[in-house]
């Protein structure tokens, strides 16, 4: 049996993968219909069904750097990181990166790496790049920071993101997303109360999202704009059964950039902690997969976002084994899993 603790770092990660690979195939598609998701499901999780597995996309090769740094180097150091996301990428371009993240790839390559930060920060004429990827890649970041101070989560998960997406909207939605898989991973088993969930999560990210000294906003930009969605996830909770797929896009997102994807993964884990109409499975983790497809758009990203947050939460056990055999390279999440757990009950006999 697997420690309760490491069983959700697991979770965590094969979820990631997961929602990664189930989504791919719906990602950028017109929005897929019930019978359809229900149908694909369903065939997946025969036991007797043989075919090549799903691979995995940008989402999860960009992940496994973040772990496969953190676990080499004991922790976040920004030149490896940022020669692994090179490295990944230079060997398997076709994964499905952002069309603007790979021009952060080649400069760092340029310049030999020598300001790791500086090439993101020159995205968009100078604005960063306010897409999902940093999100996207986030969970290793609150499972290595799972005993640390809040501060030190924020400040790991920005420094993080700001190698490839310097815009406030694209850091401050890592950081979101990495508050709540760390969430996810403190809330007791069977005792998840949705609305408590993303009141919490709205409390963190006012301190987050609170303007500094130094903070000029842009023309235009609008300040607390995840505390606002995260307003609006407690309002579609409230609404509960009434609210269908075009309300979700409208209020919440279901694109590639993090400030339309990110509270909408959150919205999915909640909202598929409780039965939903049109979707067949009894098992919460898998009905957290198959919600966040059915909502269409960047499927891929924002499934696997919501997986490792129920992931964290669920654990592993919950995952079902039909399902996950289909995933390219699983072996390697719950190998990182293990180690990330290894290195934070380390971490945690020395301090
Ligand atoms: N790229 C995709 N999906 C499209 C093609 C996939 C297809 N299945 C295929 O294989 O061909 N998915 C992946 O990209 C998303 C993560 O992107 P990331 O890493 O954030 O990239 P980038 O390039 O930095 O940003 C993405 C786009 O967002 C817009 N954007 C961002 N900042 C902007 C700004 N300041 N001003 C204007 N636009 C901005 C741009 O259109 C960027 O290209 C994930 O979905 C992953 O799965
Ligand atoms: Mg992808
Ligand atoms: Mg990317
Ligand atoms: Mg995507």
């Amino acid at each position: 049996a697997v420690e309760a603790m490491a069983g959700r770092f697991r979770g965590c990660l094969v979820g990631a993968l997961m929602g990664d690979c189930l989504g791919a195939p719906f990602e950028g598609e017109p929005r897929a219909s019930p019978s359809v998701l229900n149908s694909y499901f369903r065939r997946l999780n025969d036991p007797d069904l043989k075919v090549p597995y799903k691979q995995y996309t940008d989402d999860t090769a960009m992940m496994r750097c973040v772990a496969l740094s953190l676990i080499e180097e004991k922790g976040y150091v920004a030149q490896d990181m940022a020669k692994r996301f090179v490295k990944e990428f230079y060997a398997e371009p076709r994964r499905g990166y952002g069309s603007n993240v790979v021009d952060v790839f080649a400069a760092l390559r340029a310049t030999k790496f020598r300001d790791v930060y500086a090439p993101a920060a020159m995205q968009f004429n100078g604005r960063g790049s306010y897409g999902n990827g940093g999100a996207m890649r986030a969970a290793p970041i609150a499972l290595f920071c799972h005993n640390s101070t809040m501060q030190e989560l924020v400040d790991t998960a920005k420094d993080m993101a700001l190698l490839t997406h310097a815009n406030r909207l694209g850091y401050n939605g890592t950081v979101l997303q990495c508050l709540a898989v760390h969430e996810a991973l403190q809330t007791p088993k069977n005792d998840l109360n949705c609305v408590k969930f993303v009141e919490n999560l709205i409390e963190k990210m006012k301190q987050v999202e609170k303007p500094g000294k130094d903070d000029i906003l842009d023309e235009g930009e609008e300040p607390f704009v995840y505390v606002k969605k995260l307003e609006r996830v407690l309002g579609l909770l409230e609404c509960k059964d009434s609210v269908d797929t075009d309300q979700v896009e409208e209020e919440l997102g279901v694109d590639i950039s993090a400030h339309k994807s990110v509270a909408t993964a959150i919205y999915s884990f909640v909202r598929a902690s409780c039965p939903i109409p049109n979707i067949e499975t009894e098992n919460e983790f898998q009905r957290t997969l198959h919600y966040a497809v059915s909502l269409g758009g960047d499927t891929d990203t924002i499934a696997s976002m919501a997986g490792s947050i129920a992931g964290a939460y669920y654990g592993i056990e919950k995952v079902p084994k039909n399902l996950e055999r289909h995933c390219e390279a699983l072996a390697d999440a719950i190998e990182q899993a293990d180690q990330l757990h290894n290195l934070v009950k380390a971490r945690a006999s020395t301090s």
